[in-house]
């Protein structure tokens, strides 16, 4: 691997917190790298996967610490890129109020973000999608901002029945079989063809010109 000459673009050489924001309007960093999103309801394994694919210690002491579950943080990414983690939606266990939250701090901060190359959504792979997950779906379409969806916990079922259900995902959702991803926190799998995927993203120009 240390041989092909493709693989060091994959290497997280950097990642540095940059700041959260908590409300609708609130601050977000002024920077003009190109900004990849990842979005998803609560316990999907969006941390797992964070953590996965940076690897950095720093990086999951701060999306575990309180009162930033809730923000949408911003890591900068070998000062190439920043990856935007936001607030997982749609737990069932808090409030009528806190669950409303969540889609216009979401919506004010993809509307104002004219450097989002793309958006990496979660589904639990053994789950259909909810109706956060297809309004979030339809809203994604509607900004024209480019979608790949990753099936998370893929460990818990057979490679089978995994590619089954990514097939019927594609299928159910209407996405293209490539934007479709199997990901598993625990074994690994999807690692490297995730972050392939949002490397192409974030080099990709706005509106899909290459830079
Ligand atoms: N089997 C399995 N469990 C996972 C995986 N990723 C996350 N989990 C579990 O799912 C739960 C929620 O994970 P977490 O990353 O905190 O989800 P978040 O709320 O979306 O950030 C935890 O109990 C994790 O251990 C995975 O790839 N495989
Ligand atoms: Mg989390």
């Amino acid at each position: 691997m240390a041989q092909d000459p493709g693989a060091d673009r994959l290497v997280i050489r950097n990642v540095e917190f940059i700041g959260g924001m908590s409300e609708k309007h609130g601050w977000r960093p002024d920077s003009s790298l190109p900004e990849i999103a990842f979005a998803g309801r609560s316990n999907v394994g969006k941390s797992s996967l964070l953590n996965t694919l940076i690897r950095r210690k720093s990086f999951a002491r701060v999306s575990r610490t309180p009162g930033r579950t809730r923000e949408i943080n911003f890591f900068r990414i070998n000062n190439a890129f920043v990856l935007v983690d936001l607030p997982g939606y749609g737990y069932a266990r808090i409030s009528k109020e806190q669950k409303a939250e969540w889609r216009p701090l979401i919506e004010s901060y993809l509307r104002r973000t004219s450097q989002l190359r793309g958006i990496v959504l979660l589904l639990d792979i053994r789950r259909e999608a909810s109706d956060d997950d297809r309004a979030m779906l339809d809203f994604l379409a509607e900004m024209e901002v480019p979608t790949i969806v990753a099936l998370t916990k893929t460990d818990k079922l057979s490679k089978k029945v995994a590619s089954e259900r990514a097939a019927e995902t594609a299928r159910a959702l209407a996405l293209d079989s490539e934007q479709v991803i199997l990901f598993s926190a625990h074994s690994g799998e999807g690692r490297v063809e995730l972050l392939e995927a949002i490397i192409d993203l974030a080099e990709t120009g706005p509106g899909g010109s290459s830079s």
